[in-house]
């Protein structure tokens, strides 16, 4: 077998061709460097393999390629049903590849197999199918003006897009960021996170199967300030989408701003989980637990700060301490009972348990939690026992920063006023959850509250149909929905002179 594939068994068994090339113009071709970056099993700790790492001067080529493409007829000129057709068969692909893509996501990044199965790849293959229903609904408008003038608008694609995503949904990031763009007609160099390189590898076979013509969708690994950077500053790219760290996305809009390019950016968040005191108290704690403790806490839009209004905040803190204890089932993600897996990575990790000391050194209660899960006898894995911080004031940094793990801020409040305030002390806006039954009160704090996005009675209920991203430092755009296709489509007016003289 070549450098650029490799055949690999699983620890459930399972085995498969893994690519392990930069997927540039729909073939796999090493990196120019020869630099590669190696993807560790965070369960074990063992190295899975590693894949090529693109250099400044790959991502050059990605581009050209792209560029190619981008005004070749094969795509420029392929009817727009017919992209959706494409998209439509990807989608299809991805279902007949489900079990080997969710075998592979739970390798690399250390999620539930019951979840990356039944859960990503449902998402990654109904983003793909939504967005190819959207690729012929997309069109201009005719917009009259006088009687000898009007004028009609057209939906042009930006052109070469670079996706830079994360390792939290490897494969759901990449949908959500292929799925608009290619519907839209643009071309694509995504770039996976370092961490989590390898299922997105094997998706790019299926492009190939779909019959995507060469150059559509170019795949390159790498790190970060390397690859990423090439990608950000490029000046033959034209727009930027990203989702990661506040700091990074920082990073990539002074370097996007080289030629201007269109961005879009979805960073991280502390949403609130408001719970008032008529609320269905159980409904709370289960939609509370969801909200923060699935993927290991590794979500953009956790409910990472919970606030509970006094009346019921003890009997809300000790359901919600017995629901973390009983459904939180650390351990081995390919046994389908666990709920929680291990960190992404050791540095995650790490990152994870120094939050556990400032909230010890800033004085809150450390309910539960707080250590390392020790899953097999050897005590290898990133494993974090779920951690309930209560006792919060605003001023903490548990209360303000972004931890990314199992790891929960309780604070009480008094009146809708303190809920609110409390709720929009952040530089943060992304997600955030009300729980009342008090139907005008649910709209009237939705309302309130700066955030991209608000769950009445539930958390983290995500929807390819429906917009998503943030407000503040949360991010810039939306993706989903209809919303999302704005990012990847430019507007030209033509405007129509009828009359025959001045
Ligand atoms: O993120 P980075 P990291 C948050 C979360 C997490 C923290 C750090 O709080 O603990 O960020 O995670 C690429 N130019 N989120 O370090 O660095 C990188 O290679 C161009 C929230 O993993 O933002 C990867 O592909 N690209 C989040 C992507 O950016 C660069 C999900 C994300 O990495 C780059 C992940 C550079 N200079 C982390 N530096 C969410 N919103 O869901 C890095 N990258």
């Amino acid at each position: 077998m070549s450098d650029l594939k490799v055949k690999l068994t699983a620890p459930n068994g399972h085995t498969y061709i893994q690519p392990t090339g930069l997927f540039i113009n729909n073939e796999w071709v090493p990196s120019s460097d020869g630099k590669k970056i190696t993807s560790i099993n965070p369960t074990n700790e063992l190295e899975i393999t590693s894949v090529h790492a693109a250099s400044p001067s790959d991502v050059d080529k990605a581009v050209s390629a792209a560029r190619a493409a981008l005004n070749t007829s094969s795509w420029r000129d392929l009817p727009a049903s017919d992209r959706g057709k494409l998209l439509y068969r990807l989608a299809e692909l991805v279902e007949a590849h489900r079990t080997t893509l969710a075998t592979i996501e739970t390798w690399d990044n250390g999620k539930p197999f019951a979840v990356a199965r039944d859960e990503d790849l449902t998402e990654v293959a109904e983003t793909l199918r939504y967005y190819a229903g959207w690729a012929d609904k997309t069109f201009g408008q005719v917009i009259d003006t006088t009687p000898d003038k009007f004028a009609y608008t057209v939906r042009e694609p930006v052109g070469v897009c670079g996706q830079i995503i994360p390792w939290n949904y490897p494969l759901s990031m990449a949908a959500w960021k292929l799925g608009p763009a290619l519907a839209c007609g643009n071309t694509v160099i995504l770039k996976p996170a370092e961490q989590t390189p390898l299922s997105i590898l094997y998706f790019a076979n299926l492009v190939v199967e779909a019959g995507f013509p060469a150059g559509v969708v170019n795949i390159v690994n790498g790190l970060g300030r390397t690859t990423g950077a090439a990608i950000a500053s490029h000046t033959g790219i034209d727009k930027i989408a990203f989702t990661g760290s506040t700091a990074t996305a920082r990073e990539i809009m002074k370097m996007a701003a080289t030629n201007l390019k269109n961005i879009t950016l979805e960073t991280g968040g502390k949403s609130p989980l408001i719970v008032f005191n008529d609320a269905d108290l159980d409904q709370a704690v289960e939609w509370a637990h969801i909200g923060i403790m699935s993927n290991q806490g590794q979500i953009c839009t956790a409910t990472s700060r919970i606030l509970v209004q006094d009346k019921i905040y003890d009997a809300f803190l000790e359901k919600f301490k017995s629901q973390v204890k009983n459904i939180s089932k650390v351990g081995d993600p390919f046994e389908e009972t666990t709920f929680q897996g291990p960190q992404v990575t050791k540095s995650q990790y790490d990152r994870i348990m120094s939050y556990v000391r400032v909230g010890q050194s800033e004085g809150a209660t450390l309910t539960l939690g707080g250590r390392p899960f020790t899953a097999s006898s050897d005590k290898k894995g990133f494993f974090i026992e779920p951690t309930v911080f209560t006792d919060v004031s605003s001023k903490m940094r548990i209360y303000q920063e972004e931890v990314f793990g199992p790891f929960v801020v309780l604070a009480r409040f008094s009146t809708e006023d303190d809920a609110v305030r409390m709720a929009n002390e952040t530089t943060y806006g992304l997600g955030s959850a009300v729980f009342t039954t008090d139907l005008v009160r649910a709209h009237r704090v939705a309302r309130r509250i700066e955030a991209g996005m608000v769950w009445i009675n539930s958390s983290n209920d995500s929807d390819w149909r429906i917009p998503f991203g943030g407000v503040k430092g949360s991010g810039i755009g939306r993706e989903l929905g209809e919303e999302g296709l704005k990012a990847y489509s430019q507007v030209k007016s033509v405007h129509v002179n009828m009359k025959a003289k001045l």
